[in-house]
């Protein structure tokens, strides 16, 4: 076990539902600590870059157009094991299979509109952190 930082989005369409403060309450809860945030309108060419790793697959033009369908919360998260910690508190990609009591089974409509994004790997949560807050190493601690 160690102190990890991990990527958190929460997507346009909880934006929209006014649940920032839901869901951020949730990592708060589980041990997580905001280290870094901002509420922003992402550009195509933002979105296309942070899921490039999908550019290819069928949902890759719906995803981008959904992110930049309203502003996002991003938030970097540190705390024990927060990678995973937060994988498994925003549950499964579908909502309808997400285990109740997950932030995407309460508060996510669709596939596509799920909710919130987070890291899946030590190596991708390093790039997405450095990513959306370059210098947070740098300036936070
Ligand atoms: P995220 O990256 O947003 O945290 O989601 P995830 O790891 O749970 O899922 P991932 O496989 O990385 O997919 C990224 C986003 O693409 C949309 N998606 N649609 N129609 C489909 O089969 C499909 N598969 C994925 C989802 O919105 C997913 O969050
Ligand atoms: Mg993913």
């Amino acid at each position: 076990m160690a102190i990890e930082r991990t990527l958190s989005i929460i997507k346009p369409d909880a934006v929209a539902k006014n649940v920032i403060g839901k869901i951020t309450q949730r990592f708060e809860d589980a041990g997580l600590k905001v280290v870094a945030a901002k509420l922003v309108q992402l550009s195509a060419l933002e979105a296309g870059q942070f899921y490039a790793v999908h550019k290819d697959r069928p949902f890759y033009k719906d995803l981008v157009n959904f992110m930049i369908s309203g502003p996002v919360m991003i938030q970097a998260l540190e705390g024990e094991s927060a990678i995973s910690k937060n994988r498994d508190l925003m549950g499964a990609t579908d909502p309808k299979k997400a285990e109740p009591g997950t932030i995407r089974a309460d508060f996510a409509d669709s596939i596509d509109a799920n909710a919130v994004h987070g890291s899946d790997a030590p190596e991708t949560a390093a790039a997405e952190v450095a990513f959306f807050f370059p210098g947070l190493n740098v300036y936070s601690r």
